[in-house]
C-alpha cells in the first residue's frame, strides 16, 4: 500500500495565481482531459475515498486544488490537482482558463517538480494530450503518464494500449527526454505502490 502518502489533506481550492500556497514545497501537479481520472488517482495514492472529490464542489472546478503531503506531522510537499481539459467544444483548444492562469501556473512554478499527466488507458494521447505533452515539454520538468482504468481492459488490450502510447509520444520527437508511462487501476488499486515510490522522489 502507497503508506506515504496517507496522510494527505485538503489545503486549499486556488483561483489565481496570487492565490497560490507561498510555501517553497514540491508540487506535483496532475493534470488530463476532463473524466480521464485524476482525482481518483490522487485518492488511490493516499488511500482516501473522497479526498480529491471535493474538486467536484461547484466553483471549484476550474481551480487549482491543493493538498498537502504531510510525513511526521510536517507538510513535505503538494499535490495539486487540476481541472480537466477537453470541454471546449473546438477540439484543438484549451479552455479559457488553461490559457490563462492554470497555464501559467504550469510554466512559470518554480517549485513544481513534475507533471503527473492522467489518460484513459482506452483512450492514450488523444490530440490535446498531444497538445499538453508539446507545450509542458518547454520547461524540461518529468512528466509521468498514468494510462489509467485498465481494468477495462484484458491484458493484451494494456500491453497495447502502453505500445501505442509509446509510439505516439516517440513520433512527435519531444526534446524532452524524461517521460515514462505506468499502467494503473484506481477502481483496483493496481499500481499505486509503483505510483508512490515514483512521486516521492519527486518530493
Ligand atoms: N473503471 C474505472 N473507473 C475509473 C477509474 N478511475 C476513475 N474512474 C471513473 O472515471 C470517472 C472520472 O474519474 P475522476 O477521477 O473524477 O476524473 P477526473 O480526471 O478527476 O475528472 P475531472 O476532474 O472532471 O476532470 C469517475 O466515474 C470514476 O469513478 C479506474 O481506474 N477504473
Ligand atoms: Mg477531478
Amino acid at each position: 500500500m502507497p503508506f506515504f502518502f496517507q496522510q494527505t489533506q485538503f489545503n486549499k481550492t486556488v483561483a489565481s495565481l496570487d492565490g497560490l500556497p507561498e510555501y517553497d514545497m514540491p508540487e506535483i501537479a496532475f493534470v488530463g482531459r476532463s473524466n480521464s481520472g485524476k482525482s481518483s488517482a490522487i485518492n488511490t495514492l493516499t488511500n482516501q475515498k473522497q479526498l480529491a472529490y471535493m474538486s467536484k464542489m461547484p466553483g471549484r472546478t476550474q481551480n487549482l486544488n491543493f493538498f498537502d503531503v504531510i510525513r511526521s506531522k510536517e507538510t513535505v510537499g503538494f499535490l495539486v490537482d487540476l481541472p480537466g481539459y477537453g470541454y471546449a467544444k473546438t477540439n484543438k483548444q484549451i479552455s479559457k482558463s488553461w490559457d490563462g492562469f492554470l497555464g501559467e501556473y504550469l510554466l512559470t512554478r518554480g517549485q513544481l517538480k513534475g507533471m503527473v499527466l492522467v489518460m484513459d488507458s482506452r483512450r492514450p494521447v488523444t490530440d490535446l494530450d498531444e497538445t499538453m505533452l508539446i507545450w509542458f515539454s518547454q520547461v524540461h520538468k518529468p512528466i509521468y503518464i498514468l494510462l489509467t482504468k485498465i481494468d477495462k481492459l484484458n491484458r493484451s488490450e494494456q500491453a497495447q494500449a502502453l505500445r501505442i502510447c509509446k509510439e505516439k509520444i516517440d513520433k512527435l520527437n519531444l526534446s524532452n527526454k524524461n517521460i515514462e508511462i505506468q499502467l494503473f487501476s484506481s477502481s483496483k488499486k493496481i499500481g499505486a505502490d509503483v505510483l508512490s515510490a515514483k512521486l516521492q522522489t519527486w518530493l
